[in-house]
């Protein structure tokens, strides 16, 4: 078969004027008959028809359907098979589109769920992959929000997954138990953390069910101190600051703990303006009575050890001189002439770093006073050292230090020989405890009931230098 590219226009003429075409190209009865291809266009391909297999081109020559077009179609409508032309699986209805024979997948082409959006939808980490819901126009439609609203008043929930795995969630209602309750729970433990009570606003940590506007199970409840001032707008507050619990009055921060204190230091410390007397002290967590002096060269000394009744000293075991606090007479706020007191040297070191050593006819009649520097060393049977002297009375040193301090002598009790004499010193001096070596010289304890020695403090030696009453402190 023969083919001719020549213009419509130039056809026919040809045909009509020459009949040159008349094998391909004939006008019969008012109709345009062609055998041939019709190619229109300088290229031929503005309209092509291949009238062999009746394949229309526009824009192309080689149509491979019915109609092929290289470009854009511009109609006012297009139907198939009768019905309205569609590509997409949406469904329109009015000015809606919906689909609802599976699932929506964005960024994923297994979607999951209903709709189902993976990977980062902004391709930026300032939104990551979240979906974003804008509120637009004036209120109340400028409210952005996301409702759950469950078949029935069954659960609604929040989950929260760890690579697919359900960790945590929140949930209102429980399956299908109509609660009322906003619950927290932990897919990690199996149990329902927290809980808000929709009905009575009552919230619960560690049960579904408070009895209280706040109710804290099965722990505690630890609270700081953000440093507030306490006014009426926070009355009932409570902190920890320090070392204490502090309630909010309303016009100011109270205590709420009773006052626990290591020593009268401490005690002196916190109460600057408390007065000599007896206190309550916790040198190692143990409540323990003691007299403070708050007053001398500042205050602030815990009593450690006195003697003023010269009558039935302190013979502590070992287990008492260490962690006992021994005392023989009528303890109180009286120093004179009612009570000796040994508190025990497991003590010493927590009270304070200060010792003050003092002896005279009676505490308002001080005829020596020297202060050091101590330590007392457990792993040494509580050998003493005492550095650093200060004499604030006398002219002296007590035998305490140039002595038993000085020779690094252990202390020793009636069961318990750590002295260099060959028998045990505390029981040749009336079963006290000193820190003996061979075996004293300015022991505050004197002879003990043993006769031999005045039975009283002495300040050095073991002759002549002793008094009515001595004591020693520790701040
Ligand atoms: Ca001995």
């Amino acid at each position: 078969m023969n083919s001719f590219r020549i213009s419509l226009a130039a056809a026919l003429f040809l045909c009509l004027v020459q009949a040159a075409c008349a094998g391909n190209l004939s006008v019969k009865s008012g109709q345009l008959n062609m055998t041939g291809n019709l190619y229109v266009g300088a290229s031929g391909n503005a309209l092509f028809v291949n009238t062999a297999s009746g394949l229309v081109g526009i824009g192309t020559t080689s149509p491979s359907q019915r109609l092929d077009v290289t470009g854009t179609v511009n109609a006012y409508a297009f139907t198939v098979n009768g019905s309205a032309f569609s590509t997409s699986q949406w469904t329109t209805a009015g000015s809606n589109i919906y689909y609802s024979s599976g699932n929506v997948g964005i960024g994923t082409t297994n979607p999951a769920t209903v709709l189902h959006i993976s990977g980062p939808n902004e391709g930026t980490s300032t939104y990551y992959s979240q979906l974003r819901v804008d509120g637009t126009g004036a209120y109340p439609w400028n409210i952005a929000g996301i409702s759950l609203n469950p078949n029935g008043a069954v659960q609604s929930h929040l989950r929260f997954l760890e690579n697919g795995v359900v960790k945590f969630q929140i949930r209102y209602n429980n399956g299908n138990t109509q609660d009322s309750k906003l619950k927290f729970y932990s897919f990690i433990t199996g149990t329902d953390m927290a809980t808000f009570d929709a009905t009575s606003g009552y919230v619960g940590i560690g049960t579904t069910s408070p009895a209280s506007k706040l109710q804290v199970s099965g722990g505690e409840v630890q609270v700081g101190n953000s440093g507030a001032s306490c006014t009426s707008a926070n009355a009932g507050a409570i902190r920890w600051s320090g070392t204490h619990f502090y309630g909010c009055t309303g016009s100011g921060w109270a205590q709420l703990d009773s006052a626990v204190y290591p020593s009268c230091g401490a005690i002196k410390t916190a109460n600057p303006s408390l007065s000599d007397g007896v206190y309550t002290i916790y040198p190692s967590g143990i409540a323990m009575q003691v007299y403070c002096d708050m007053t001398t060269l500042g205050g602030g000394w815990t009593l450690v050890l006195l003697n003023s009744q010269y009558s039935v000293p302190p013979k502590p075991t070992w287990t008492n001189v260490t962690t006992g606090n021994v005392i023989t007479g009528t303890f109180g706020s009286t120093l004179d002439s009612a009570f000796d007191q040994f508190l025990g040297v497991a003590y010493w070191n927590t009270l304070g770093t200060q010792m003050r050593v003092e002896a005279g006819s009676s505490s308002a009649s001080i005829s020596h006073r020297a202060r050091y520097n101590f330590t007392l060393n457990s792993a040494n049977n509580y050998a003493l050292t005492m550095t650093n002297a200060i004499l604030d009375i006398g002219s002296t040193y007590p035998g305490m230090a140039t002595y038993h301090a000085a020779g690094n002598y252990q202390l020793s009790t009636f069961d318990a020989d750590h002295d260099v004499y060959s028998a045990n010193c505390a029981n040749s001096y009336g079963n006290t405890a000193w820190w003996y070596g061979a075996c004293w010289d300015g022991n505050f304890w004197g002879g003990g009931e043993s006769g031999s020695h005045q039975n009283k403090p002495f300040w050095t030696g073991s002759s002549a230098d002793y008094y009515d009453w001595g004591a020693i402190w520790i701040r």
